[in-house]
């Protein structure tokens, strides 16, 4: 069986129940990361892990209410976040109606292409059905959402269904964290994953899946307003090294560009970014190896 892995935005007003919900779904397996106050990056909540998939749990910042121009850069930073996620989950809970966060923060979830999951949580504070019914046809007829789950994250209720509905969304990939988590640098592994992305993007299923990304350095300067990062993708054939480079280096230098400019979205600090091109053969029969891609010093 392929194993699959992704990264999941996880958004959704304060007290809903989402620091809740990933606790239930990551159960004892693993620690949840952080429940940081508002910065301007993504941070890692929770991983969950188990045979055949990997789910990477992200917060969104800023995509509450701008209240200034530093604001509105939250927010675009997270409408870009978006994009780099294979779906998100956005959680409510009983309420009847949809207030003004909530409204604005639909609003911007329509404008994605990124496919769109609904948690109704809390549904053990319902008396009756009906009223989850009619909350999921409020819902449903925003035309939003491609599929609506509702939870009690407090009670463990149909929370193995969300995992179910997010597996079935999730491509084939490679287990970012061991089973444990051991880094304290999930940044590296956002920057190592993005810049795969990036390197896939610029070869229209050339080199299919044989590619990786390690981070080699990830290092700010002193004068704090720049990070240099150098880092190697790997791939498993010669000729796909030539492809990956492109004639005069030019296709490499596309996938630096657009690579750069949304790891500086991603960190908020101007990047300096450096990539080489190296085979490596079968390095995806290599567990290990795969373990350890941005996770090492
Ligand atoms: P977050 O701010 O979205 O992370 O919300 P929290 O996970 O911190 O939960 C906020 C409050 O809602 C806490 O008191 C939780 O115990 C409660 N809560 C979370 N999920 C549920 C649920 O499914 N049912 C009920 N009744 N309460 C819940
Ligand atoms: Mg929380
Ligand atoms: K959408």
């Amino acid at each position: 069986m392929e194993f699959k892995s992704g990264f999941v935005s996880i958004v959704g007003r304060p007290n809903v129940g989402k620091s809740t919900l990933m606790n239930s779904i990551v159960g004892e397996k693993i620690a949840i990361m952080s429940d940081k106050p508002q910065t301007t990056r993504n941070t890692i909540q929770a991983v969950f892990t188990d045979e055949d998939c990997q789910i990477v749990f992200l917060d969104t910042p800023g995509i509450h209410k701008p209240k200034n121009k530093l604001g509105e850069m939250m927010v675009k930073s997270a409408e870009d976040a978006f994009k780099n996620v294979d779906c998100i989950i956005f959680v409510v809970d009983d309420s009847k109606k949809i207030g003004k966060g909530d409204s604005m923060i639909i609003e911007n979830l329509r404008k994605t292409k990124t496919p769109v999951f609904l948690v109704i949580n809390k549904v053990d504070k319902f008396a009756d059905k009906e009223e989850l019914f009619d909350l999921i046809k409020m819902y449903d007829d925003l035309e939003v959402f491609e599929q609506i789950v509702p939870t009690s994250a407090l009670k463990g209720s149909n929370v193995s269904r969300l995992v179910d509905v997010i597996k079935s969304n999730l491509k084939e990939g490679p287990k970012y964290f061991p089973d444990y988590m051991v880094t304290d640098q999930p940044e590296r592994v956002l920057v190592s994953e993005l810049i795969r992305e990036k390197v896939l993007m610029y070869l229209n299923d050339e080199v299919p899946h044989g590619v990786a990304v390690e981070i080699e350095k990830m290092k700010t300067r002193k004068s704090n307003d720049i990070i240099d990062i150098s880092a190697v993708i790997y791939c498993e054939r010669d000729s796909h090294k030539g492809i990956i480079i492109g004639k005069n280096g030019r296709k490499l230098k596309g996938i630096g560009k657009s690579a750069r400019e949304e790891i500086e979205l991603l960190l908020g600090i101007k990047v300096n970014l450096q990539l080489w091109v190296k085979v490596k053969e079968n390095w995806r029969n290599s567990h290990n190896y795969i373990n350890n891609f941005g996770l090492n010093e």
